[in-house]
């Protein structure tokens, strides 16, 4: 049994759920409100203390933080592998989660997508300074990204690896914002990547019902 805590619209979710379509792994997702007035309840904080999506819950193991999720699906259902032989692809694999996680999450999603294409879908106003400011970091990130990924068709180069499964996701939303387009533009390596890897049957089976 493999439970995924989680909402559809969130992209960390969606990276654990590209994970295990790319592996023909049969899960539930089991679904959690992290927006819900109060924030979750006791006995989801009780698995994830920080309050965040997803949580990832076998018949006798519980996991939080995306990429320990991901690096473990791979571990414990190994084909297709999801992550590098090679120590160099390897270690790039992980640079590109790093970056994700630590730069691009804030940026692309919430400055630039929730901003110019959320808010103003909910009827309150897009935050012009905040999107503006985030421009030069989006900027730098897709920059690193195009110079460091091998893409295409994947970033590693010829297979797909968690570094597809958690990057798509943020860079769709990302694409839908009317500067990642601008942005993605100058980036000709991951705009195909990212054309290509959206209509994977992992990517398409996993769009959200909830809107965002
Ligand atoms: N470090 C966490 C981050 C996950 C994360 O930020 N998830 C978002 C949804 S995409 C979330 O739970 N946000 C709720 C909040 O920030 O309150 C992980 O790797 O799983």
């Amino acid at each position: 049994m493999i439970e995924v805590h989680g909402a559809d619209y969130s992209v960390y979710v969606r990276s654990v759920r590209i994970a295990l379509a790319e592996k023909g792994l049969s899960y539930s997702l089991v679904p959690i409100d992290i927006f819900a007035p109060g924030g979750p309840a006791d006995n989801y904080l009780e698995m994830q203390p920080f309050g965040k999506i997803p949580v990832l819950k076998t018949d006798d193991f519980t996991l939080y933080e995306t990429d320990a999720i991901l690096r473990f699906l791979d571990e414990t259902h190994p084909a297709p592998a999801l992550q590098p032989v090679d120590p160099r692809e390897r270690a790039r694999m992980n640079q590109i989660l790093s970056i994700l996680n630590a730069y691009a999450y804030q940026t692309l999603v919430w400055e630039v997508f929730v901003e110019r294409v959320v808010k103003p879908s909910d009827g309150s106003a897009a935050d012009e300074v905040r999107i503006l400011s985030a421009l030069g970091p989006a900027r730098r990130i897709v920059t690193e990204l195009e110079r460091l990924s091998e893409a295409t068709p994947f970033l590693l180069g010829s297979r797909p690896s968690l570094a597809d499964c958690h990057a798509a996701p943020m860079f769709h939303l990302f694409q839908k914002a009317e500067e990642g387009q601008m942005i993605l533009k100058g980036a000709p390596k991951l705009s195909a990547w990212l054309e290509q890897f959206t209509l994977r049957e992992s990517f398409r089976t996993t769009e959200p019902k909830t809107p965002t």
